[in-house]
């Protein structure tokens, strides 16, 4: 299968290190195609930021129905423009929050999270509310580092994350720590072992999730939520991305 993950930011080494981890979990025969668009955030930290990486996002999950993808992932843990990529595409599409709280209430009791800065932390709730996963959720914890000092080689930003997963589980009652950035998908395994408790990153949940759904032959239900957009025209910068736009004009975009 081809699974599209895309990284809604335009920083193209988190995009690099998001297909690593991805690869890293993909079954055999799973073609994980890992891109990012040209335009928009550098990171994505805030609802300001949320918006305008949306449009980009869009127009790269534009690109992947063009390709016949299998199924598509949001690669950022604010999982933005999820109901418009489900709206937009045939296909399963998953964000990685949402991933990962599915994969943390079927594994354990209960789960927080660890984010980059505070301001992230109500933005993860809501979406904890939206999905029913609240009543698992006992803390959303922020380590205070950029998204992209995470980048940064010999940075402290991982060791402010593993600090914060360590409260989580001594202080909070948590029995699992989703990492809640995408920028932190190469951190799991080696914190699942130093802390000795499940740290899942949701882009490895993602790409388990989709090969699942792909596998039970599932789509997008069209029956309302996410049915396609209603035809109309798009003035100015956006008219190739109105809905019934001709796909090779998005395409060739
Ligand atoms: C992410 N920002 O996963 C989010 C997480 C955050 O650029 N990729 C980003 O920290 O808000």
């Amino acid at each position: 299968m081809k699974l599209l993950i895309v990284n809604p930011n335009t920083t193209a080494g988190m995009t690099d290190k998001i297909g690593d981890a991805a690869r890293s979990v993909a079954a055999p025969g799973t073609d994980i195609l890992a891109v990012n668009p040209d335009s928009g955030p550098v990171s994505i930290e805030g609802h300001y930021d949320e918006a305008y990486c949306v449009p980009g996002l869009l127009e790269e999950m534009a690109r992947g129905k063009a390709a016949g993808v299998d199924a598509a992932i949001v690669a950022c843990f604010d999982d933005p423009g999820l109901g418009a990529c489900r709206e937009l595409m045939d296909v399963p599409v998953l964000g990685i929050c949402e991933a990962a709280m599915y994969a943390a209430a079927m594994t354990a009791g209960s789960f927080s999270v660890v984010t980059t800065l505070k301001r992230a932390t109500p933005i993860i709730g809501a979406l904890a509310l939206r999905y029913g996963m609240e009543r698992h959720c006992r803390s959303i914890r922020a380590a205070e580092v950029p998204v992209l000092a995470l980048e940064e080689p010999g940075s402290d930003a991982a060791d402010k994350v593993k600090a914060e997963v360590r409260r989580a589980l001594e202080e909070d009652g948590a029995e699992a720590v989703l990492l809640g950035c995408a920028g932190m998908a190469d951190l799991a395994r080696r914190f699942t072992e130093e802390v000795g408790a499940p740290v899942i990153d949701g882009v490895a949940a993602a790409v388990k999730l989709a090969e699942g759904l792909v596998g039970l032959g599932l789509k997008t239900s069209k029956a309302g939520s996410f049915a396609a957009p209603r035809a109309k025209p798009y003035a100015g910068r956006y008219a190739a991305m109105a809905p019934g736009a001709p796909a090779a004009a998005r395409a060739a975009e």
